[in-house]
């Protein structure tokens, strides 16, 4: 049993496992620039602690481009939730910026293609995934009168780059399905 106390203070485990989520994220991260070849990229390994001594959610992250995926925003962006499709109608500020609340307008559909009635949008967040970080606070959900439409209100992105705003569509009568809308933040 001696070995133990000895394998304990000579493993980094300890300390791995505490700090498993940031790490995961950071080697995504870095997985990331690898891939891409993209500029910047190079400064989180000498800039960034390795330790991870970072002391908020997003203190000291690197700025970290948009890949194809997260579009600047443009007029079309859609996405499917079950029978419903939601698209992005508007955005202000557009492009959406960091660091000021952004408005965006919905308009849900269902599949005939017409507004749809009795949904609710349920549970708004944002959220970087490269860093693995949400805003400073979740959006807020204001219905509209139009039919099909309904507001997200001060959508809070703290830093530039690929942002996720995530959100629950429940149909009338139905159940929540998580629905995503990816785009790059300026
Ligand atoms: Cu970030």
């Amino acid at each position: 049993m001696r070995a133990v106390p000895v394998l304990t203070s000579a493993s980094p485990a300890p300390r791995s496992a505490a700090r498993g989520g940031r790490t995961r994220t950071r080697l995504l991260a870095l997985a990331l620039c690898a891939t891409l070849v993209s500029i910047g990229c190079g400064d989180e390994e000498t800039k960034g602690d390795p330790s991870g001594a970072d002391a908020g959610p997003d203190d000291g992250e690197e700025e970290v481009p948009c890949r194809a995926e997260y579009p600047v925003y443009h007029e079309g962006i859609t996405v499917k939730a079950g029978e419903l499709t939601v698209s992005l109608l508007t955005v202000s500020p557009e492009p959406p910026r960091q660091q000021t609340p952004n408005t965006w307008m919905l308009e849900v559909k269902d599949a005939a293609g017409a507004p749809a009635a009795g949904f609710t949008i349920e549970n708004p967040d944002s959220y970087m995934p490269v860093h693995g970080h949400k805003g400073k606070r979740p959006p807020k959900v204001v219905p509209q009168s139009e039919p099909g439409r309904v507001q997200l209100a001060a959508i809070d992105f703290t830093m530039r780059g690929p942002w996720q705003v995530n959100f629950d569509v429940v149909p009338q009568g139905g159940t929540a399905i998580p629905a995503t809308l990816q785009i790059c933040v300026q």
